[in-house]
C-alpha cells in the first residue's frame, strides 16, 4: 500500500463512513478514518486466518479474562502491519501530523493492572504466532476509573472509553446468548433441568487483533449485557418512565464498570454474575463453534483449549459440565473429564485477600444448578483422591482457586518463584495430591508494543545494529552484545535514551509544569500502589536522601528525579494515604531551592497503558521492591529491561529470572528473601528494631510522623508512620537499610556514563526470552498442546 492509497482511503472514509467534509474534520474525525482505513487493512487477513482454521481443523484457544488492557489500538495495528512510514506520509500530505491524529484515540483501559495487560499481550503474540485463538471478556462502558490529584490526594472520576464510537469493534447483533440467574433446579426425565428465574442477554463485539506483518489476526470477543425486555410498555403507557426503563438498567449494570479493585474482588453479587456472564456465554459460544464442525463430544479437548485467567471465569468448569451433561446427555463422569481436558487455569497471586470465594448461600441463589454440579465435582475428586480432603466447598464457601484447580488439567504459575511457593503454599494439599499439574510459564511482554512502537529511538538502532528479526523473535536481541565493545553503538544507545528522556522533559513540562533535568537520572516505579509493593519504601528513601543533602549539600549528589505513577482502588484507604504522602514530600522537595537539583519527586497522575509507553523508553532505573513472595511476576520489570533501564529490585517474581538474565553485575539486588521475610515477621518488633539500628529511618519517619510534610496539619501522615513502626506487615522498615545502600550503588554507576550505558545495553540484549512469544510458545507446547496453523513461510 502507498501513501497516496492510504490518503485516498482515508479520505473515503471520512467522507462516505464519517460524512465528513475534510474542510470541516477536527482531530477525532482523522483518527476515525484513518483507523477504518487501517481497520480495511485487516480484514482480509481477519477473514483468511478463520478460514484457515476451520479448513485446518485447528485446534482453537479461548483465553477467557474478566480483563483485557488493551490500552490504544491505532498504532499497534499500524505498527503490525508496516504502515507505519506509510501512515505518516500520508498525513504529511494531508498537513497534519500522525502523532496528533494517534493521540486522540482513547485508552481502552478495560484492566486494572498487569493481569489484564498480560492479557493484551498474550492475545497479540497469539497472532503474531498465526495460532488460531480468541480472547473472551467484557465490554465495560465504563474502564479503570480516572485519576486526580487534588491537593496531593487521589480523586477518581468514571472513565468514559465508549462515548466516542469505537473506531475498532464490529457489533454482533446475531450472536447473542440468553444468561439465567437464579430459579431452581428441577428433575425431567430423570434429569437435571435448571430454570432460572432471571435472565439477560449477552451480545458479542468483535475486534480483530492483528499479529505482527500481518499474517495472521485473531478475535476479542466481548460481551455486552442487554435485556430480554427492552422496557415495559405497561408501565411506560402508565407514565411511570423509570420503572419502564428499569429491565434494560438492571441488565445493563453487569456489563457497566470494571471493579477498581486489583487483588482484592469486592465480594458481591454483581462481581459474581459479571465472572458468570462472561463465563457462560463464551463457552457457549465455543461450543457452537465446535458443534458447527464436530458431533463427537469426546473429541472437545483435541479441539477446544480454555485458559482460565485467574480465578475469575472458574465457574467455567460446572458450567461446562452443566452443558455436557445436562443438556447434551453425556454420562457425568465423562463430562467432568471432558471439562478438564480442556479446561487449564493461570494463578496470578497469593495474596489470600485475592482468592476468591463465595458463601454457598449466595452461589446457590443465583446458581442453584452450578453448586450441585460443585458438590458432585468435590464427590469425583474425593473418591479419586480418598486419602486427603482437599475440596472446593469448605465451610460454606465455594473456593475457586480450588474449583479451578481441580477442574483444570494443568495449573500454571506466572514466574518460576510463584510458581514454586503456590506448591508450598495456597496449592500445598492439591499439589501433593496431583504432582504434575501445577506448572511455570513465566510472564512475557510483546515486544511490538513494548520496544517497536513504544520506543522507536531504540528499534531504529538494534534493527540498524542486528537487522530487524528481532521483533517476531527478540531472543535475536543477543546479537547486540557483539556490538557493546563499539563505543559508536554505545553513543547512539545513549543519545536514544536521552532523545526519549528529552521528549519526556517536554512532556512534563507542558502537562504538569515541572521542569526536569534530562541530565538527571529518571528513577520510575509505575504499577499499582499496594503495600506489597512498597511505593512507601521508596519515599521514604527519598526523604531520608533529601534530609542527607539538605545536611552536605556540597558534596557529590549523583541528580535524580523518582516518578511515581499508579491508581490506587477507591476503597483502599491506606495506599490512597501513600499517594497522598508522595504527592506532599514532592510538593516540599520540588520547592526547596537547595536540594532540588539534585533531587526531585513527581507523582504522574492517570497512570496507563499510554503513560506507560512513554515513560518506559525514558528511564533509566526501574523500581522492583515488592516485598519479597508477594508479587506473583510483574510485566513492568521486564518492559524495563527490555527497553534499557537496569533494574533495584527484590528477589521476588520475575525479578529472579530478570537478573538471571542479564546478569547480577546489571541488577541492583536489595532485600531479604521470601523465607527471610517469613523469619523475620517472626519477630514481633522486627520495625523496631530496624529504625534503632538505622538513625537514617529513624529520621525519615520522624519527618513522616511530624509536619514536616503537612504544614500546619500534624498528623496527617501519622498513619504511614505508625504503621510503619509497629506491625510494617510489608517489613518495609527492616528492607529499608539495605535499599538505601543499593541505592548509593546506583548513584555511584550512574556517575560514570559509559559504565552505566553498557548496563543499560547489556539489559537489552539479554531480555529477548521475555517476550510474551517465548510464553505463548510454552503455554501451547505444555498446556494448549497445539501450535501454529501457519509455517514461518506463511504456509
Ligand atoms: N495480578 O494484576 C493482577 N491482578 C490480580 O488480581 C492478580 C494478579 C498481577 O498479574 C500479573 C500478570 O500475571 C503479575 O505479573 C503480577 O505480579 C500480579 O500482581
Amino acid at each position: 500500500m502507498t501513501s497516496s492509497d492510504l490518503r485516498d482511503s482515508i479520505l473515503h472514509h471520512l467522507k462516505y463512513s464519517l460524512g465528513k467534509d475534510a474542510a470541516h474534520a477536527v482531530t477525532q474525525d482523522w483518527r476515525m478514518a484513518l483507523s477504518l482505513a487501517v481497520r480495511d487493512r485487516i480484514t482480509d487477513p481477519w477473514f483468511d486466518a478463520t478460514r484457515t482454521a476451520y479448513a485446518g481443523q485447528n485446534k482453537r484457544v479461548y483465553y477467557l479474562s474478566m480483563e483485557f488492557l488493551i490500552g490504544r489500538l491505532l498504532q499497534d495495528a499500524i505498527v503490525n502491519l508496516g504502515l507505519l512510514e506509510t501512515a505518516h506520509e500520508a498525513f504529511t500530505d494531508l498537513g497534519l501530523p500522525l502523532d496528533t491524529v494517534l493521540s486522540n484515540e482513547p485508552d481502552a483501559a478495560l484492566g486494572n493492572g498487569g493481569l489484564g495487560r498480560l492479557a493484551a499481550c498474550f492475545i497479540e503474540s497469539l497472532s503474531s504466532l498465526a495460532v488460531p485463538a480468541m480472547g473472551y471478556g467484557i465490554r465495560y462502558e465504563h474502564g479503570l476509573f480516572k485519576q486526580s490529584f487534588v491537593q496531593g490526594r487521589q480523586i477518581e472520576a468514571p472513565e468514559d472509553w465508549l462515548q466516542q464510537t469505537h473506531a475498532w469493534e464490529f457489533e454482533r447483533p446475531e450472536s447473542t446468548y440468553h444468561i439465567g440467574f437464579g430459579g431452581r433446579v428441577v428433575q425431567k426425565d430423570g434429569r437435571s433441568v435448571w430454570e432460572p428465574e432471571d435472565g439477560l442477554i449477552a451480545q458479542a463485539y468483535d475486534t480483530p487483533v492483528i499479529g505482527w506483518k500481518g499474517r495472521w489476526a485473531n478475535t476479542l470477543r466481548l460481551w455486552s449485557a442487554k435485556p430480554t425486555q427492552i422496557f415495559d410498555l405497561d408501565r411506560f403507557n402508565s407514565g411511570d418512565y423509570i420503572a419502564a426503563s428499569a429491565p434494560e438498567t438492571l441488565a445493563r449494570t453487569i456489563s457497566r464498570v470494571l471493579y477498581p479493585d486489583d487483588t482484592t474482588p469486592q465480594g458481591k453479587e454483581l462481581r459474581l454474575k459479571q465472572e458468570f456472564f462472561f463465563t457462560a456465554a463464551s463457552l457457549r459460544d465455543a461450543l457452537r463453534r465446535f458443534e458447527s464442525e464436530y458431533d463427537d463430544l469426546h473429541l472437545l479437548p483435541q479441539k477446544v483449549a480454555f485458559q482460565l485467567n485467574d480465578t475469575h471465569p472458574a465457574i467455567a468448569g460446572p458450567e461446562l459440565v452443566r452443558l455436557l451433561h445436562d443438556e447434551r446427555g453425556l454420562p457425568m463422569d465423562e463430562a467432568i473429564a471432558t471439562a478438564r481436558g480442556c479446561l487449564a487455569y493461570t494463578n496470578h497471586t497469593l495474596l489470600p485477600e485475592a482468592l476468591e470465594r463465595w458463601p454457598v448461600e449466595l452461589m446457590g441463589r443465583l446458581l442453584p444448578r452450578h453448586l450441585q454440579i460443585i458438590e458432585r465435582i468435590d464427590a469425583a475428586h474425593a473418591a479419586e483422591k480418598p486419602d486427603r480432603r482437599a475440596n472446593a466447598l469448605e465451610d460454606g464457601e465455594v473456593k475457586m482457586g480450588e474449583l479451578a484447580f481441580i477442574m483444570g488439567h494443568k495449573v500454571n504459575g506466572v514466574s518460576a518463584l510463584h510458581t514454586d511457593l503456590m506448591k508450598q503454599t495456597v496449592f500445598k494439599e492439591l499439589h501433593r495430591l496431583h504432582p504434575d499439574r501445577i506448572i511455570n510459564q513465566t510472564n512475557g511482554v510483546t515486544p511490538r508494543r513494548w520496544v517497536l512502537g513504544a520506543n522507536p529511538r531504540l528499534s531504529t538502532l538494534i534493527t540498524d545494529a542486528i537487522g530487524d528479526g528481532w521483533v517476531g523473535d527478540l531472543e535475536q536481541l543477543s546479537g547486540l552484545e557483539t556490538h557493546l565493545d563499539d563505543a559508536g553503538f554505545l553513543d547512539r544507545f545513549a543519545a536514544a535514551k536521552r532523545g526519549n528522556k528529552t521528549d519526556l522533559v517536554d512532556w512534563v513540562q507542558r502537562n504538569q509544569g515541572i521542569a526536569l533535568d534530562p541530565d538527571a537520572m529518571f528513577d520510575v516505579q509505575i504499577k499499582r500502589i499496594h503495600e506489597y509493593k512498597r511505593q512507601h519504601l521508596n519515599i521514604l528513601e527519598a526523604i531520608a536522601l533529601w534530609q542527607e543533602i539538605r545536611d552536605n549539600p556540597n558534596a557529590d549528589w549523583t541528580p535524580r528525579v523518582k516518578i511515581f505513577g499508579g491508581k490506587a482502588a477507591p476503597g483502599y484507604v491506606f495506599a490512597k494515604e501513600i499517594i497522598h504522602l508522595i504527592n506532599d514530600v514532592a510538593a516540599v522537595l520540588n520547592a526547596d531551592p537547595v536540594t532540588s537539583k539534585y533531587l526531585k519527586v513527581v507523582f504522574l497522575p492517570n497512570y496507563n497503558v499510554t503513560l506507560a509507553e512513554r515513560l518506559i523508553p525514558a528511564s533509566d532505573l526501574s523500581e522492583q521492591i515488592s516485598t519479597a513472595g508477594k508479587e506473583a511476576s510483574g510485566t513492568g520489570n521486564m518492559k524495563f529491561a527490555l527497553n534499557g533501564a537496569p533494574t533495584i529490585g527484590t528477589l521476588d517474581g520475575a525479578n529472579v529470572e530478570i537478573r538471571e538474565h542479564v546478569g547480577t553485575d546489571n541488577f541492583f539486588l536489595f532485600g531479604m528473601t521470601a523465607p527471610e521475610v517469613d523469619a523475620r515477621r517472626e519477630l514481633g518488633d522486627h520495625a523496631a528494631q530496624a529504625i534503632a539500628a538505622d538513625p537514617r529511618l529513624a529520621r525519615a519517619l520522624d519527618a513522616v510522623r511530624d509536619d514536616t510534610f503537612a504544614p500546619g496539619d500534624p498528623g496527617r501522615h501519622a498513619g504511614i508512620a505508625e504503621n510503619l513502626s509497629g506491625h510494617d506487615y510489608f517489613v518495609v522498615c527492616s528492607d529499608f537499610t539495605d535499599y538505601w545502600r543499593a541505592q548509593r550503588e546506583v548513584d555511584a554507576a550512574y556517575a560514570d556514563q559509559g559504565g552505566w550505558m553498557r548496563m543499560a545495553a547489556l539489559n537489552t540484549a539479554r531480555s529477548g526470552w521475555f517476550s510474551s512469544d517465548r510464553s505463548m510458545r510454552g503455554y501451547l507446547a505444555d498446556i494448549w498442546r497445539t501450535g501454529p496453523a501457519l509455517g514461518a513461510d506463511g504456509e
